[in-house]
């Protein structure tokens, strides 16, 4: 059986690392393994519940994942998906060696996914200046399967940055991993792309 690969990506600090573990909460999968790929070579593989991997793997600290965190989820005796946690995208070239070679992992996986998940932050486009990054990644929306979530929409900051974002970006999920608000909606977009898509 050929799991399904599903790659998180967007800027730093949106929720790309909470959003992989509350879709697998709402998948009903609370155990499972994540194999760690920091470009250098080594994997490491670990198991983790939801409550360590949350402690481990989720951080206010912008730039927390380096490289590719993929969580092996057991939906069901036939259905696998490979939950693709990624590296925050910069714009500028970053200083950091670790993080410029977890970005190229980042930019790599866009073209081996079955479907492209785009987090973006609700609470940081409240001023009307799109990021070129959010453009480009929206932009692969054209040429693959591609679902875009504006998440942190229960921050009171937020409204203004969703309607900023729903005017960019044709289709958007409005959703809170902090609330579970609009999870629903997206497990029912991600289970209909990737099927349109075997
Ligand atoms: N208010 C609110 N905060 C959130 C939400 N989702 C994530 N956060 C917080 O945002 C911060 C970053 O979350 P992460 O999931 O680590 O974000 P990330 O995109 O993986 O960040 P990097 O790996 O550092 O690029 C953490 O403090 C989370 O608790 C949400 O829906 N609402
Ligand atoms: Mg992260």
């Amino acid at each position: 059986m050929v799991a399904k690969k599903i790659l998180i990506a967007g800027k730093t600090n949106v929720g790309k690392s909470s959003l992989a573990l509350t879709l697998a909460r709402f998948l009903g999968v609370y155990k499972f393994h994540v194999c760690l790929d920091r470009g250098t070579g080594e994997k490491q593989w670990l198991k983790y519940d939801l409550a360590m991997a949350k402690r481990k793997l989720v951080s206010s600290r912008e730039y927390y994942t380096q490289g590719l965190n993929t969580y092996y989820l057991e939906i069901s005796k036939v259905t696998r998906w490979q939950l693709i946690d990624s590296t925050g995208l910069s714009e500028d070239i970053h200083t950091s060696a670790d993080l410029r070679r977890g970005m190229a992992l980042t930019i790599a996986a866009l073209a081996d996914c079955d479907c492209l998940l785009h987090v973006l932050d609700a609470e940081k486009y409240s001023v009307n200046t799109f990021s070129a990054v959010d453009d480009n990644l929206a932009a692969m929306g054209s040429s693959k399967p591609y679902i875009a979530v504006a998440n942190k929409i229960d921050s009171v900051d937020s409204s203004a940055g969703l309607k900023n974002i729903q005017r960019r970006i044709e289709r958007v999920i409005p959703c809170s991993t902090l609330t579970g608000e609009g999870i629903v909606s997206l497990r029912q977009l991600l289970l209909d792309k990737l099927k349109q898509n075997s």
